[in-house]
């Protein structure tokens, strides 16, 4: 940018041609509008509203992924210093309005204000991370990205009782070797040697936990309830909406409610806490062809 401002030529030409597409764009506006002034009508009212879906127009239905933007709903995922976050060890963000201003005020969900969740976009290398706030508003968290590649950063809060879930890409410079999706299946084991056991019946998604056999029923609570399930979506990294269900007669489940948005592939991470420590458990999902969803 700072070469041109020497020479305004390119500049004034710059202009002339975005002015004349605007002539260009706006008649064919004008002209759809012509034919089918519906159509146009809801696109206006779109923009007008800032891509909100109260409008009317959208169906009331909650949308069913997340993610797949770093900015939605008027906020805004800003990371400091991307590329000094491996040599760091230590990520800071900040989440911003439209206007610039930093959010500092937001609400506690699932007994935390801010979750970060990183991947890698071949879905290793969970993380789930509970970041500090800083005075100036912002977050900070030590980061720990082992190997190189893209990794995909979910901030997910809720501020003024809304809930996001904003995205963005960070990469790891050096060789990389993408990792095939694991196949799917029906029982994963731990780091810590916890065997995990899934069965979904409709939306219903239940994991059931083991230890050397024997069926593990201390679960001890975790963000404010028996577990906590991410499920991404392969190929886009789309995060699922889930909830967890309380618990009934069965003390020793940890169910949730999982609405898979599509077919395709899909990771769950499920992380539950016993003996004082957080376990995770990941399972591939295969959703399609007569089996899931
Ligand atoms: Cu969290």
């Amino acid at each position: 940018m700072r070469k041109h401002i020497n020479n305004l030529n390119p500049l004034i030409r710059v202009a002339l041609f975005l002015g004349l597409l605007a002539l260009v764009f706006a008649g064919a506006t004008f002209a759809g509008a012509a034919v089918d002034p519906d159509v146009d009508r809801e696109a206006a009212d779109e923009h007008s509203s800032g891509g909100g879906e109260m409008d009317g127009h959208a169906p009331a239905r909650q949308p069913t992924v997340k993610g797949l933007a770093q900015a939605e709903d008027g906020v805004r995922l800003v990371v400091d210093d991307p590329s000094q976050v491996t040599e760091s060890g230590r990520l800071a963000f900040k989440i911003v309005r439209d206007q610039g201003a930093t959010v500092r005020d937001f609400d506690v969900e699932h007994d935390r204000r801010m979750h970060l969740i990183v991947v890698r976009r071949d879905l290793t290398g969970f993380q789930h991370l509970h970041p500090s706030q800083t005075g100036d508003g912002g977050w900070e968290v030590p980061l720990r990205l082992a190997d190189a590649g893209s990794y995909r950063l979910f901030a997910d809060f809720s501020s003024n009782g809304e809930s996001h879930t904003l995205g963005v890409d960070l990469n790891v410079d050096g060789p990389f070797e993408a990792r095939e999706l694991p196949q799917p299946a029906t029982a994963a084991v731990t780091d810590s040697g916890y065997e995990v056991r899934l069965a979904e019946t409709g939306d219903e998604v239940r994991f059931t936990v083991f230890k050397d056999g024997a069926r593990v029923r201390d679960i001890e609570p975790y963000l404010g309830a028996r577990g906590h399930l991410v499920a991404l979506r392969e190929g886009d990294l789309a995060f699922l909406h889930v909830h967890p269900e309380s618990q009934a007669s069965e003390g020793s489940d940890i169910r949730f409610a999982v609405e898979y948005p599509s077919e395709g592939g899909y990771r769950l991470f499920l992380q539950f806490k016993v003996d004082g420590r957080v376990h995770t458990a990941a399972f591939t999902r295969e959703v399609g062809d007569g089996h899931g969803g």
